[in-house]
């Protein structure tokens, strides 16, 4: 910052020969908020020539929002504190060390715009020195990644060998910093809290006590509708006031010096560790929403003219010069180093060049792990057998299996946790200690005994909130954990589907690479329960491979489950991991444990039974149903059926069905799913495309009925596809 000449006059000599400081913050300090806040309003203004002018092609602006995000990124600490921002904060970003370079590069989409490579729109900040997160458009999405994040502030303390860098898995490629007393900024408008996500993360946040410092930027809108229908009785201070252990501030947002303050106590609240804080900063909005809307059509003029009264950046000025801080002239000579700076800019980032067309698929996944690569392909442990062939151990489930695995892979890895919906053995820790109970750890006890091994700061129960639990494993794994998470049942999946699609899978993409949350979430799925119903047994793998950016996992067999859960969790990329319930316990498949080591790669189908009639290609619990087909129909008709498990659904193995099809020349897709716009429908799709020459039949699906699952039994039969239906569509297509 260049020095500037305080004026001549006698009273800024004389205030600053005071020594006087504004909660805390010195002449020169004030200064330095002004220029930030003139910065970010004029960056503002240049955007929306350029926008105008059709050389960006959005604009959102800060305007308004000014002093209280300078005075947080004043009252924090970048590239030690953590920052989950929205749109507005531009200021934030400006104070934090951004540069209004670096922000004109998003505006025009340039390769080297640091917050996404011409990937996101401009005002989704992302600066990965300064611990600026990737945001998405999302309204309330990061909420929840600042509660993870902060939670692994607090791991860390009693954890801190889990930051060690180990080679040969996702941890040679993830850092993980931590100071122990750093605070994570959260900071959503006025509209934003009435989404879910928020009140999931304030009652996280309240009950574990975590550092965060919640900014509620209150401008009195979201778009066109005012608070007062947004929040009940229109003040959010008064809805949140009974939430436990924070701090709260409600304050004027438009003066810095009030905001200084609230901030300072705000964040000193958080480093002592005592719990989270929560700013109220009433702010305005003196520009429309964004430059698609006109606020003309929802605001009449009175009420604009009272805001313009409020300006953050006219009453800083005011401020200044009655403070005897700078004189006029003073101020217009910063104001005319920052415009001039600000042209710099602009010239410099309309030239930068954009990212090539060929870029758009890096970093989807993770450049620098491959879970489909022969690393991942490792044998089996070899176990000595024992002597007595009787005292030989009997094979193991499925669910057995997934327990030894995540044991394992605990006792490897100090940077995984697990949580969910009762995968803890007993929150009540005092029960456990005094033996009183033996044990919860999930419903379907997939993680039983693993509180009781590893603790209760790795092993825990979340809040009955599937958003919470899928966001919270984000934010931790940005931050270098490995969340190994449960979502208890497949049909309950959708309160987190926001998550789900457009936040953990997109990190890394939308980042250009800058950061990325690679955790496992396990999730029971599927039906043939016999009484499961339409809400304990759906399906619906293909939502989530329709994803980009996710690697999706079904196991058919205990062996395989514990090798691909190895995979996932050791990889760096997100997993879902879908388990088959009805597989959990089934005798088929079951397997000794194939040892702390074994993994299998993803994108390696298996072949269950060889053939050269015919190709079936399925998955999950549609497997054994089919190779009970399989042998009936080799039996009582000497037919060869090739049986393929592809094992992991994206990626998955064509080169192994275009090899079987093209052996057959017949093929059958096989699912669990409704038939209709489900998994198999695009793998029909690509043999009826890449493979039709070598086709001497339809290609034929075998799935659900497009319908829900009943209750009743006979229903559910009806419903599913059973052997009998595989059978018959194998016969009639080797016939054809
Ligand atoms: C989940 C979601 N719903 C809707 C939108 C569209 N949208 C973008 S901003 C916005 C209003 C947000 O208002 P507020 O939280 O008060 O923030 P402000 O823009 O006023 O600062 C809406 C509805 C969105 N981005 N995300
Ligand atoms: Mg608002």
């Amino acid at each position: 910052m260049p020095t500037r000449n305080h004026g001549k006059s006698g009273a800024v000599a004389e205030a600053n020969k005071a020594g006087k400081t504004y909660e805390g913050l010195s002449k020169q300090q004030l200064i330095n908020a002004y220029r930030l806040m003139y910065t970010s309003r004029r960056l503002d203004d240049r955007e929306i020539m350029l926008k105008r002018q059709q050389k960006i092609f959005f604009q959102i602006s800060g305007a308004g929002h000014e002093a209280v995000t300078v005075a947080a990124g004043l009252a924090m600490k970048a590239g030690y504190d953590w920052f989950f921002p929205y749109y507005r904060d531009r200021a934030l970003c400006l104070a934090l060390g951004a540069t209004p370079y670096e922000m004109l590069l998003q505006a025009v989409g340039a390769a080297d715009d640091p917050s996404s490579g011409g990937r996101q729109m401009p005002s989704h900040w992302g600066y990965k020195r300064l611990n600026v997160v990737t945001q998405s458009s999302c309204t309330g999405t990061q909420v929840l990644h600042a509660v993870g994040c902060a939670e692994v502030s607090r791991y860390m303390i009693a954890h801190p060998n889990a930051a060690q860098k180990v080679a040969g898995d996702y941890r040679e490629f993830k850092d993980i910093t931590f100071y122990g007393d750093e605070v994570t900024y959260v900071s959503v408008g006025d509209g934003t809290t009435s989404e879910g996500e928020f009140w999931e993360a304030m009652n996280a946040a309240a009950n574990q006590r975590l550092p965060i410092v919640f900014l509620v930027e209150d401008n009195g809108y979201a778009i066109s509708v005012p608070v007062e229908v947004n929040t009940a009785g229109g003040n959010i201070s008064r809805l949140v006031s009974g939430f436990p252990n924070f701090h709260f501030e409600e304050i004027d947002g438009t003066d810095p010096v009030v905001s200084y303050g609230a901030f300072s106590r705000a964040v000193a609240h958080c480093r002592a560790g005592v719990g989270p804080s929560f700013i109220h900063a009433h702010v305005i909005r003196p520009y429309s929403h964004s430059l698609s809307d006109d606020e003309k059509l929802y605001r009449p003029d009175i009420e604009r003219q009272r805001d313009a009264a409020r300006d953050p950046i006219s009453r800083m000025q005011m401020f200044l010069i009655r403070e005897g801080i700078l004189d006029e002239k003073a101020i217009n000579k910063l104001e005319k180093e920052v415009e001039e700076e600000l042209q710099a800019a602009v010239d410099q980032a309309l030239a930068a060049p954009v990212a090539p067309p060929e870029s758009i698929m890096q970093f989807l996944y993770s450049p620098d792990i491959d879970p489909t690569s022969a690393a991942f392909d490792t044998q089996v442990a070899v176990i000595s057998e024992p002597a007595n062939q009787e005292k030989k151990p009997a094979p193991k489930t499925m669910a057995d299996l997934i327990n030894a695995t995540l044991r394992d892979e605990m006792k490897r890895d100090e940077r995984i946790v697990i949580f969910g919906e009762d995968v803890a053995d007993c929150s009540r820790e005092e029960y456990l200690r005094q033996k009183m109970v033996k044990g919860k750890g999930g419903v379907f006890k997939l993680t039983w005994g693993l509180q009781c091994d590893f603790g209760s700061e790795r092993v825990f129960n979340s809040p009955l909130a599937e958003a919470s639990i899928v966001g919270r494993a984000t934010g931790m794994a940005v931050r270098g954990l490995k969340p190994v998470s449960e979502i208890q049942f497949f049909d309950y999946i959708w309160p987190a589907m926001m998550q789900l699609r457009n936040e953990l899978p997109t990190i890394r993409w939308r980042s250009n690479g800058a950061f990325s949350a690679p955790c496992v979430l396990r999730v029971a799925i599927g039906g043939y329960l016999t009484g499961g119903a339409i809400y304990h047994s759906q399906c619906g793998e293909s939502i989530f491979t329709h994803t980009p950016g996710m690697r999706v996992v079904f196991p058919s067999n205990a062996q395989d489950a514990a090798g691909l859960l190895r995979t996932a969790i050791r990889c760096d990329d997100p997993v879902m991991f879908l388990e088959h319930k009805r597989l959990y316990r089934e005798s088929y498949g079951r397997a000794a444990y194939p040892g702390p080591d074994y993994m299998i790669p993803f994108g390696k189908a298996k072949v269950v039974n060889p053939g050269t009639d015919l190709t079936v290609i399925t998955y999950g619990a549609v497997v054994p149903r089919a190779l009970q087909a399989v042998q009936r129909l080799d039996r009582e008709e000497g037919l060869k059926i090739e049986l393929i498990d592809l094992r992991t659904l994206n990626p998955y193995d064509w080169e192994t069905i275009a090899a079987s099809v093209t052996k057959t020349n017949r093929v059958i897709v096989a699912y669990e799913d409704t038939l209709s716009w489900g998994y198999g429908a695009e793998i029909a799709a690509r043999i009826a495309d890449e493979l039709f020459e070598n086709l001497d039949a339809p290609v034929k699906r075998v799935a659900a009925k497009d319908t829900f699952i009943a209750y009743q039994p006979v229903l559910e039969s009806a419903i599913l596809p059973q052997v009998q239906d595989l059978y018959l569509a194998m016969k009639e297509l080797a016939e054809y």
